[in-house]
C-alpha cells in the first residue's frame, strides 16, 4: 500500500530557505509559493536551463541594475546556443527585473533570471517542450564571505576539468554546465577551502566555479583569456576599468605555476564582484594577503557599481 508521506522542508511550494519575496514568473508577478513547477520537467531531469546571475546595487537614486542589457543579451545567446525560444522579447526579459525590485522594494539584490524547458514530453529531445522563465531577486551578501574578501580566499585545483570546448558549451551560461561547477565547489568547500579552480583540459588555468580569473605582475594585470570560459561581463567591467586607471592589460593563457608565483590574483564575477586571492594549493600569492592593487580594483569596480564614478554611468538602469 502507498502511503503519503509529508514532504521534506526545501522541496514544495517554494519553500527553498532563499527569501524572494514576489517573482517574476512567465510574464507576471506571483508570491514565492506560487512559483513553483512540476517534477516532470525536462530541465529537472536533463539540465535544459540558461540563467544569468545579476546584481542591482543601491545608489543615490534608488536601486540600479549593473549591466542589465548585457545580461539579457548573453541570456538570450545562452538560450540561442540550446535552441529555447523564449517567449518574451529581451526588453520584457530586462523589464521584469526592474518589476522584481520594485515590487519587493529592495534597495540592493541578487537577480537570477532563469530559461528552461518545461514538462509536456520527457526522453532527451527538448524541442518539444515549453520554454518558460522566471526572474527571482533576493538580498545575497559577500559570495565567499566576508573572511575571503578581507584576507583574500584560499583556493583549491579541483580535480575536474572544466568543460572541453567539444563536450558543453561553456559560453552559455546552461544550467547542466554546473554539474561540473557544483562537482568542484563541493571538493573545494569540503577540503576547506573557499573556492575550487578548474583547469582546462590541457592543464591552463579555465576558470573558478563561478569566476574568471586575474593575475598581477609588475603592474600589469593579466586576464585569463576567452577559452573554454564564460566570458564575464564582470572580467570585461574590470579590463575597461584597469585600462581607465592606466594600467596595462594582457588578456592570456596561463598555468598555475604562473599564479603561485604571480605578485597578485583576483577573480571577479557578478556575485564574488572582485574577490582577491591569498592562497592557491597551500602556496602563499604574494604576501599571502589581499592584495594592494586588488583591492584598489575592488573599490574601482564598486564605485562604477554604485553610481559613483560618473564615467561608469552607462552600466547602470535604475530601478525608479
Ligand atoms: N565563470 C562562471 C563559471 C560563472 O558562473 C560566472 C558567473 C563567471 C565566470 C563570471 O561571469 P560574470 O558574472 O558575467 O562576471 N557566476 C554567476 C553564478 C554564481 C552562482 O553561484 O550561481 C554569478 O556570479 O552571478
Amino acid at each position: 500500500m502507498t502511503q503519503t508521506v509529508e514532504a521534506p522542508k526545501g522541496s514544495v511550494g517554494g519553500d527553498t530557505g532563499i527569501k524572494a519575496g514576489m517573482i517574476w514568473f512567465n510574464g507576471g508577478l506571483v508570491p514565492q509559493e506560487q512559483a513553483t513547477v512540476s517534477v516532470l520537467t525536462h530541465a529537472l531531469h536533463y539540465g535544459t536551463s540558461v540563467f544569468e546571475g545579476v546584481r542591482a546595487y543601491e545608489t543615490d537614486r534608488g536601486a540600479a541594475v549593473f549591466r542589465l542589457a548585457d545580461h539579457t543579451q548573453r541570456l538570450f545567446d545562452s538560450a540561442h546556443i540550446l535552441r529555447m525560444p523564449i517567449p518574451f522579447s529581451q526588453e520584457e526579459i530586462s523589464h521584469a527585473h526592474l518589476d522584481v525590485i520594485r515590487a519587493n522594494a529592495y534597495k540592493s539584490c541578487y537577480l537570477r533570471p532563469l530559461v528552461w524547458r518545461g514538462g509536456q514530453t520527457l526522453g532527451v529531445n527538448p524541442l518539444p517542450c515549453p520554454v518558460l522563465a522566471m526572474v527571482a531577486g533576493w538580498e545575497w551578501g559577500a559570495y565567499l564571505g566576508e573572511e575571503a574578501l578581507q584576507k583574500g580566499a584560499r583556493l583549491m585545483t579541483t580535480a575536474w576539468t572544466r568543460l572541453p570546448a567539444g563536450a558543453m558549451p561553456g559560453k552559455a551560461k546552461a544550467g547542466g554546465n554546473y554539474v561540473n561547477s557544483a562537482l568542484a565547489r563541493m571538493d573545494a568547500v569540503s577540503a576547506g577551502f573557499d573556492e575550487g579552480l578548474l583547469l582546462d583540459q590541457n592543464g591552463f588555468i579555465a576558470e573558478g566555479t563561478g569566476e574568471n580569473f586575474f593575475f598581477i605582475n609588475k603592474n600589469t594585470v593579466y586576464a585569463i583569456s576567452k577559452s573554454v570560459n564564460l566570458t564575464g561581463i564582470t572580467r570585461d567591467s574590470v579590463i575597461q576599468i584597469c585600462k581607465d586607471m592606466g594600467l596595462e592589460v594582457v588578456e592570456t593563457m596561463a598555468t598555475r605555476e604562473e599564479l603561485y608565483c604571480a605578485k597578485e590574483v583576483f577573480m571577479t564575477g557578478t556575485a564574488a564582484e572582485v574577490t582577491p586571492v591569498s592562497e592557491i594549493d597551500f602556496r602563499k600569492i604574494g604576501n599571502g594577503v589581499a592584495g594592494k592593487l586588488s583591492l584598489e580594483i575592488r573599490k574601482r569596480y564598486l564605485e562604477a557599481t554604485t553610481g559613483k564614478a560618473k564615467e561608469y554611468e552607462h552600466w547602470l538602469t535604475y530601478a525608479n
